[in-house]
């Protein structure tokens, strides 16, 4: 109890996010570990905790623009939670993190838009 234990990915869970993302291995454990951060030790980010990250994640994050960006926030946690269950597991949160960072919502969107009919 008590005291600041990072926690680490196993080997294997580091190789599947590196396959997954094409991400170094020490950047896939610089994210679990600001998403643990984040989330606390039970791996989860409920909406409020990710609107956080996502301010940080986010390139030319406008802090002027607190209310377009909460809404853009919310509305990203909510395509990213696969399973809809109210978190975003590490699993869903690094998708999310990775298209954000290449700047692909706008065109992930319209891809879950065309495939919505
Ligand atoms: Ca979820």
């Amino acid at each position: 109890m008590g005291g600041k234990t990072s926690k680490k990915l196993s080997n294997q869970e580091v190789q599947r996010f590196v396959q997954q993302t094409q991400l170094q291995p020490y950047v896939i454990q610089q994210i679990y570990d600001a998403f643990i951060d984040r989330a606390g030790r039970n791996g989860r980010m409920n909406v409020a905790e990710f609107k956080q990250a996502y301010n940080q994640i986010k390139p030319n994050y406008d802090p002027y623009n607190i209310y377009g960006n909460d809404m853009e926030a919310e509305r990203i946690f909510m395509m990213f939670d696969a399973d809809r269950n109210g978190v975003l597991t590490f699993d869903e949160f690094i998708n999310a993190f990775i298209q954000i960072q290449r700047g692909n919502i706008s065109s992930y969107e319209l891809m879950l838009k065309e495939y919505s009919f």
